[in-house]
Order: C-alpha cells, then sequence, then structure tokens
C-alpha cells in the first residue's frame, strides 16, 4: 500500500465560506428580475457551476432569457461576487482546516485543490495558504462539473497518485457522489442527514483528529 495519499480539498463551504458572498451577490440579479431567491434555495447552488447557478435561478422564478442576457448577468453576478472578496484574509479559513493543512505537510502527504470555483487561485491567495497545495484544480480546467468525477480524478491523476489512494472532503451532495464514483475516499464536511453517501462525515475541521489522518495514510 502507497504510504502517500492524495487529499483533495473542495474550496466553498470546507475551506472558506464563500456560499454567503455567493448568495449576496445572486440575490440581486434575482431581485433585479423579480424572483424570490432564499436561503434554502441557495442550497441548491453549493458546488454547482455558476452557469448552472444562473440557470437554477432562472427556473425558480420560470424566467426565459436570451444567451446575451444570461451572459450579462454571468458577468455582473461574478463582478459584484469579486467586490466582496476584497477584504478576505487569513481570518476566513474555516475552524480547523489551517491545523489539517500543516499535519499533511508535515506527513509529506500530497495536496489538492478541487473545486468548481473559477475564483479559487485568488481565494487561496488572498487567505495565505496557496502554498500548502501541490496541485490545484479548478473551475477552469475541467469540463464535466460534479457529481463527474473529472476535477477529482484530474487533481489525483496531476498528483500521480491512485484514485483509491486519494481521498475527497467536500460539503455537497454532488462532489460525495463525485468522489465515491472516483472510487475514492469521501469525507463529508457538514450535516449527516445531507451527506450520508460520504463515507465518513464530520460537522468541521475541528472534529478531525490526528488519529483520523493518520488511519487515511495507513
Ligand atoms: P465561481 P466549490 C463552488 O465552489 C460553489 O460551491 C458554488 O456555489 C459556485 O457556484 C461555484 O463554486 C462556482 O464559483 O462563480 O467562483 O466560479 O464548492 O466547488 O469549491
Ligand atoms: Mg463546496
Amino acid at each position: 500500500m502507497n504510504n502517500k495519499k492524495a487529499f483533495i480539498f473542495d474550496l466553498d463551504g470546507v475551506i472558506v465560506d464563500t456560499a454567503k458572498y455567493h448568495f449576496l451577490a445572486w440575490q440581486k440579479i434575482a431581485q433585479a428580475l423579480n424572483i424570490n431567491f432564499t436561503h434554502e434555495n441557495n442550497e441548491l447552488l453549493k458546488g454547482v457551476s455558476r452557469v448552472r447557478s444562473l440557470d437554477i435561478i432562472l427556473e425558480l422564478g420560470n424566467v426565459h432569457a436570451s444567451q446575451e442576457d444570461k451572459n450579462k448577468w454571468l458577468i455582473q453576478k461574478n463582478e459584484d461576487y469579486l467586490s466582496y472578496l476584497v477584504d478576505m484574509d487569513e481570518s476566513e479559513i474555516l475552524p480547523g482546516v489551517l491545523k489539517t493543512l500543516q499535519l499533511l505537510k508535515e506527513k509529506n502527504q500530497g495536496i489538492a485543490l478541487g473545486s468548481a470555483s473559477k475564483n479559487a487561485r485568488p481565494i487561496l491567495e488572498k487567505t495565505g495558504i496557496l502554498s500548502y497545495f501541490d496541485v490545484i484544480v479548478d473551475g477552469n480546467d475541467v469540463t464535466n462539473a460534479k457529481p463527474d468525477p473529472e476535477v477529482f480524478l484530474k487533481a489525483a491523476q496531476l498528483l500521480k497518485i491512485d484514485p483509491k489512494d486519494s481521498i475527497v472532503f467536500e460539503d455537497s451532495v454532488a462532489g460525495i457522489q463525485a468522489a465515491n464514483t472516483g472510487e475514492m475516499v469521501s469525507v463529508g464536511i457538514g450535516e449527516e442527514t445531507i451527506l450520508h453517501e460520504a463515507d465518513y462525515i464530520f460537522k468541521d475541521f475541528t472534529e478531525i483528529d490526528t488519529a483520523f489522518i493518520e488511519k487515511l495514510i495507513n
């Protein structure tokens, strides 16, 4: 058995909580279109690409739009979203994440990002953790969105580690399904009722201890 494993982290909902900023930016678009867009609706967008997110919102409001309008709203949404990230710093890293990254580095493990976001790099830079990642695969690098395992398979491949020796940390159902389809170990971060398809589930990284990481490595 290879004791160098690939530890692949999703970004939003795992490393940082950018869902709240995505929500604010999408809400502006929805309001302008007279679509009622709630926090509950926002759950549908987790782990989903920007383009698909807009389609979901338009479906909620039963709004049909031209590609030209859609492109305009996608640009507006992203500009607005980026404006919320301007002041982002290390204080936005979710509890326990840094400790886990440090432990994995000490243990010489492969560390990758596997995110649907096209803004992943600036977020890792702003929060000061870019250097922990050996490999970054994000929304700019894949053609198939989660639950397709492409993003995670690509990360493992770039780390030159077998998918079976890969562990994925994910907060979305689609992401857990992607990890499972890729025959990787799936670790759900969030609610058990939502992430029950995961091999392991934790509320957050403060619940993940050294013994668990060592178990995954060995
Ligand atoms: P962007 P993840 C995902 O990040 C978010 O969960 C999802 O809500 C968002 O629509 C998607 O990134 C695309 O983000 O607009 O920045 O390209 O959870 O896969 O890290
Ligand atoms: Mg996520």
